[in-house]
């Protein structure tokens, strides 16, 4: 393991920042049916100012709910073919931008997931991500193995895990929904619960930011399992949507007049 790569997130963002009450929270979501209901829930409203570069399909929307500023972005429609732009590339953009603009105090990536039955994931379950790290960046030379592995730790927020009666669980991402044989071999060795396309990207430009991130990941289908992904994802959506809903908004909550230290 590169001796950058184990390091926890919390330990570079100054105790000050620390000890600060949350003020702004950016919660990025690659789906629009994910985000929806949050969007209603919190009556955020789209804002279309220039923050973001011209003519990107990024979305942002803004509202104030008890003391805190809350964003939820997301990348938006594929210019060319209309569907959410999910997976790395888009997600790393958008947080980077999206950092840049508001500095927010903490990211929140919420979002569906794949979800292993062999580690206790089951469908409609909501993962806290205690760690994250890539699956589909297969390097093998000395030193770059570790770095396309990418291994992240989320802030470490056991106050919110014990609060919400979260399950625990190591996420791994790849561009991919579906589950390649070296995919397989790399999320067993990455020892993930849990499988997106979006975390270990979002991590990456946190950490360079110095941002603190933490995943909150509900599963839609479960990897190891008899049906088809793309299927039993389609057919999870809307309802686990809904449980990844309850959990942000309860996160919200518990997050409100606190500072990252509480979390
Ligand atoms: N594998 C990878 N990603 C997902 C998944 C799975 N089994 N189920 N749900 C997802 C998430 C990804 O992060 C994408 O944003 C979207 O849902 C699927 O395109």
């Amino acid at each position: 393991m590169a001796p950058q790569d184990d390091q926890p997130i919390d330990a570079a963002i100054d105790s000050e920042a620390q000890r600060k009450p949350i003020s702004t929270i950016v919660i990025f979501i690659a789906m629009h049916t994910e985000a929806l209901p949050l969007v209603n829930r919190f009556q955020l409203k789209e804002e279309h100012d220039s923050l973001f570069p011209k003519g990107v399909p990024w979305v942002r929307y803004h509202g104030i709910y008890k003391d805190l500023h809350i964003y939820i972005v997301q990348p938006g429609k594929d210019p060319a073919l209309g569907v959410d732009s999910v997976g790395t590339v888009s997600a790393s953009l958008v947080t980077y931008a999206t950092i840049q603009a508001l500095k927010p105090d903490l990211i929140i990536n919420a979002g569906t997931a794949g979800g292993f039955k062999a580690k206790g994931a089951g469908i409609g379950d909501v993962f806290l991500a205690s760690e994250v790290a890539f699956h589909d960046r297969r390097i093998p030379i000395p030193v770059f193995d570790l770095y396309g592995v990418g291994l992240r730790q989320a802030f470490s927020a056991s106050n919110i895990l014990k609060e919400l009666n979260l399950k625990l669980g190591k996420l791994s991402t790849g561009d991919s929904l579906d589950m390649s044989p070296q995919d397989e071999a790399s999320i067993t060795a990455n020892d993930a619960t849990v499988k997106d396309m979006e975390g270990a990207a979002v991590a990456y430009v946190a950490e360079l930011l110095k941002v603190p991130a933490i995943f909150l990941k509900a599963v839609t289908d479960i990897v190891d399992g008899d049906k088809p992904t793309a299927e039993e994802f389609l057919q999870n959506l809307a309802a686990v949507t809904a449980a990844l809903d309850e959990t942000v908004a309860k996160t919200i909550d518990f997050i409100s007049g606190k500072c990252l230290l509480e979390l």
